[in-house]
């Protein structure tokens, strides 16, 4: 029994490095092509580069006449093979440094036949890469065809490299093995067996069969039917049950609504604003539909009752404060007032 449960155990762990490494090695194929693609491009930049230069030095003539011409020369090539990889990058190096002869034989005997350098090198010679429109190792067509890949609506696993697997990832609206089909909220505007255009629906449809909100399958939240079968937005504010808190008034929004908080004056309101309150905060009273700050310390009995307290009236509430400003000379009835000042402008 416990041998039966080792090696099974041991098998496990081998399938799944093994699968760990198959999948490595697929995006290390993907990767390698983008390498060699970016490897080939910067060739071409090379090419463009030194489209226009001659051998440097004085003595040109000297040497057009002993050596080829610069333009197919070997010092045209390792200056356009110095300039391929940046030095920080590994992959790009290490490919170079695998195949750099292949360069040569390209440069030297195969251009001629073979100008599109991708092509030669990393589809054909080093096999990194696919032509487009195919993947894998044997450089199959993609799911709809290599010709337009998910049928032009998506992008094939592996695209022009030797890994992935061909699916289909669809872009936004499309969805299916085939990416043909619209995915909810988008409707199909024209299809035939190879073709699809899937185009977004109303906004207040979940699903459509057309553009406007009467095409409407189904209504998104926050919408409803109306009388005729076309979605509207839910008043969600009319509602006796208001769906905010007690200090918030609601909003209602286009296939929403929203909750904002109630003017500082109020307890309770109906809008924005000190006009809307149901009832005033407290520190305030209704003068004539509005809630006004009551001045505490204006009413008949004090509310500082300690000795040398001063009462001063803020918004909403009113302050007891210690005015012990008895100097030799008397009460300092300035500063008084600069305090106050000060108080007015920290506490509104
Ligand atoms: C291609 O050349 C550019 C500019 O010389 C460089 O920044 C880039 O890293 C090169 N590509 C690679 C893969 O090294
Ligand atoms: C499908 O529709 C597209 C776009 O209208 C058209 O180009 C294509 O020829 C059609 N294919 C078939 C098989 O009808
Ligand atoms: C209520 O307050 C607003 C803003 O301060 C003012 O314009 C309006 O005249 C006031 N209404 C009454 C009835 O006092
Ligand atoms: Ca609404």
């Amino acid at each position: 029994m416990g041998l039966d449960l080792r090696l099974l155990r041991l098998l496990l762990c081998v399938f799944l490095v093994f699968i760990f490494q198959a999948v490595e090695a697929k995006k290390d194929l993907k990767s390698a092509c983008s390498t060699c693609r970016q490897i080939t491009d910067n060739f071409s930049k090379g090419l463009e580069k030194t489209a226009n230069q001659n051998f440097g030095g004085g003595n040109t003539a000297w040497e057009e006449r002993k050596l080829a011409k610069y333009e197919t020369s070997e010092i045209r090539l390792m200056e356009i093979i110095e300039g391929l990889c940046d030095s920080s990058s590994f992959e790009c190096n290490r490919m170079l440094e695998e195949h750099e002869d292949h360069f040569e034989t390209w440069w030297f005997k195969r251009k001629a036949k073979n100008p599109d350098l991708h092509k030669w090198f990393c589809i054909e010679t080093i096999k990194v890469c696919c032509p487009k429109g195919t993947f894998g190792p044997d450089c199959n067509a993609c799911v709809g065809g290599s010709e337009r890949p998910c049928h032009g609506n998506g992008q094939c696993d592996g695209d022009g490299t030797r890994g992935g697997n061909g699916k289909c990832s669809c872009d936004s609206g499309y969805e299916g093995e085939f990416c043909l089909d619209c995915r909810d909220g988008y409707f199909n505007e024209e299809a035939n067996d190879t073709f699809s255009l899937c185009t977004e629906c109303h906004l207040s449809c979940k699903t459509c069969s057309g553009p406007t909100h009467q095409d409407c399958d189904e209504c998104k939240d926050g919408w409803e039917e109306d009388d005729n079968e076309a979605c509207v937005d839910v008043n969600e504010c009319t509602n006796d049950a208001t769906p905010c808190k007690e200090d918030e008034h609601c909003l209602n929004t286009e296939g929403s609504f929203s909750c904002k908080a109630c003017d500082k004056v109020c307890s309770g309101c109906t809008g924005p604003g000190p006009e809307n309150c149901k009832a005033c905060a407290s520190g305030y009273q209704d003068i004539e539909g509005n809630c006004t700050d009551v001045d505490e310390c204006s009413q008949q009995e004090p509310v500082c009752t300690k000795e040398h307290q001063e009462c001063v009236n803020t918004k909403g509430s009113f302050l007891c404060i210690f005015a012990l400003f008895d100097f030799p000379g008397g009460r300092l009835g300035v500063s008084m007032e600069l305090l106050l000042l000060h108080l007015k402008l920290s506490t509104v």
